[in-house]
This record gives C-alpha cells, sequence and structure tokens, in this order.
C-alpha cells in the first residue's frame, strides 16, 4: 500500500515512530500487533526511503544510551561536565571544557591575526565575503603552540577522533549585530565548488564549538529545526554531529550563530573530518 492511502491517523503515527528513530523491525511488529499489518511494511519502507531521500539520516532510538551518559568526562588533563544531551542529531553541551585562562589565551593570541570571516561558495570554491556570516576570525596550525596541542589533545579524547581528523582550530569574534545564519557545516558532494574542499580529508561529520566568553545578550547558537538555542557561557564547548562514513547527512543540524544585541563574543571551532585533513 501507498504510503498516501494508509489513514491520516496511522500516517502521523508512522511518522512520529520513524522521526523518533524506532528500528523498523520494531515499528512494524507494532503495527502488526495492533492489527495493521496489511499493506504497511511498503507505506512504511516508502516513507524511510523519502526521508533519507530528503537528507535527514534515521538513528536508532536512544533513550538507554542517553540515560548511560556519564556526568563527568575524564581526560588526561581535566574533568568535563556534560550538561545536556540530544541525540538525534548529536547534540552535546559539555560544561568547563576550557579554564577561563585558555580561554582569555586564545583570545589574546588571535587578535592581531583576525580578517573578515568567509564562507565556502559552492559553485566556484572560493572563499568569499558574505553578509550571512559577519564575524572576524584567525586560524591557528594544528598544534601550533602547547596550548593548541593541549586543546587539541583534550578533544581527541573527549570525542574519540584523531587529531589529524581535525581541521585547524579557528578563532571567531562577533561584535554586536555580527551573525552567522543558519547553515550546515557539512559540504554538498553535489555542488562543484566543494569538489576541492572535500579533497582534504573527505566529509565534515561534525563540529566544536568552545565558547570563550560570556555575551550579555545574544549570540546564542541556534538550531532552527530542532527549536534549540544554546547559550554561550565562558569555557564551555557544544558538540554536533551531522555525517556518517557513507556520505548519509543530517540537515536537522542547520544551526547559526544569532546576532550580538550586547557586549562581543568569542568561540573557537574545530571541525571533523571522516578521515585525515590534510588542508592549510
Ligand atoms: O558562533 C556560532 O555560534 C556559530 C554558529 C554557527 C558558529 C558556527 N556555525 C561555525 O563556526 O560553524
Ligand atoms: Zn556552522
Amino acid at each position: 500500500m501507498k504510503f498516501d492511502e494508509l489513514t491520516k491517523e496511522l500516517q502521523q503515527w508512522i511518522v512520529s515512530a520513524v522521526r523518533e528513530g524506532h528500528p523498523r523491525d520494531t515499528i512494524l511488529q507494532s503495527l502488526k500487533d495492533y492489527g495493521h499489518a496489511e499493506g504497511t511494511t511498503e507505506a512504511v519502507d516508502e516513507y524511510i526511503e523519502k526521508l533519507k531521500a530528503q537528507g535527514h539520516v534515521i538513528r536508532p532510538s536512544s533513550t538507554s544510551v542517553l540515560a548511560s551518559i556519564p556526568a563527568t568526562q575524564t581526560t588526561s588533563d581535566r574533568d568535563v561536565q556534560i550538561l545536556m544531551a540530544l541525540n538525534n542529531p548529536r547534540v552535546i553541551l559539555f560544561g568547563d571544557l576550557l579554564s577561563h585562562e585558555e580561554c582569555d589565551e586564545l583570545i589574546e593570541l588571535s587578535k592581531a591575526r583576525l580578517t573578515p570571516s568567509t564562507v565556502v561558495n559552492p559553485t566556484t570554491g572560493t572563499y568569499d565575503q558574505e553578509a550571512v556570516r559577519t564575524s572576524y576570525g584567525a586560524f591557528f596550525k594544528r598544534g601550533e603552540n602547547k596550548l593548541i596541542q593541549r586543546i587539541e589533545t583534550r578533544l581527541s579524547e573527549l570525542i574519540g577522533c584523531p587529531i589529524n581528523h581535525g581541521e585547524p582550530i579557528q578563532i571567531l569574534n562577533y561584535a554586536p549585530g555580527a551573525e552567522y545564519k543558519p547553515h550546515v557545516d557539512y559540504f554538498d558532494p553535489k555542488q562543484p565548488g566543494n569538489t576541492k574542499i572535500l579533497a582534504m580529508g573527505g566529509q565534515r561529520y561534525a563540529t566544536i564549538i568552545m565558547y570563550l566568553n560570556d555575551v550579555a545578550a545574544g549570540g546564542s547558537t541556534v538550531f532552527p529545526h530542532l527549536g534549540l538555542d544554546i547559550l554561550p557561557r565562558k569555557g564551555n564547548a557544544l558538540f554536533f554531529s551531522y555525517a556518517n562514513e557513507h556520505g548519509d547527512l543530517d540537515v536537522n543540524s542547520t544551526h547559526g550563530g544569532s546576532p550580538v544585541h550586547e557586549g562581543e563574543k568569542w568561540i573557537a571551532t574545530k571541525w571533523l573530518r571522516i578521515g585525515n585533513y590534510t588542508g592549510p
């Protein structure tokens, strides 16, 4: 039976079950248990395929995974708190990942290097200055100094990702009114301008945003598809992922940096690749 031929009630039930991440077979068994076995297998498969084609990643349901997350995660040089976790897409808010001294040092070291931020043009592959991103930024080469080495090791231990899969840390500074409009951090492989950037370590699969100062008002990291806003707090860090090794990409990871209303905002961003990052 086609999905559209089911009753509206049944359609809604299937939509919720699939989006909540329940396994296909569990969904089919429940439908059978409640007397809806006939024709629903095709309809469930049709809906799952449609979601995948739209770029949604369907992950297993995770209540038990979230329940077992420890309150504190220990790395070789620091205990990091876990303040919030969402499973689908994976979003984790870490508390106290950086010390206040580390935040201040990153800001001071970057001040002399700041230049206007750019975005990758998906058609041409050039790095262009655009109104969608009005921050200033500075890069630190991987392992550039002791501080960067320490932070990169800590992140690698926390996330379980090899250091050489990480792009260089980027510091971003937002003045009042500055923002980064909602976007995805992965590169659409169908766009010709992304070929070169994808060749330098494969797809990006996750982002870590480290908040280097408290912002008096505004400047949250927003996830419009999730109705989620993360407020900048000095030393906290946000991890979110959006791709897997099969090339599935999750549009629900769309996020932005909302305009700063009062004060300024400083963050450090680390993007992670599926393979070794070989770019600049
Ligand atoms: O500044 C942010 O909160 C922000 C928002 C969206 C940073 C990024 N994206 C990024 O660096 O990719
Ligand atoms: Zn982003």
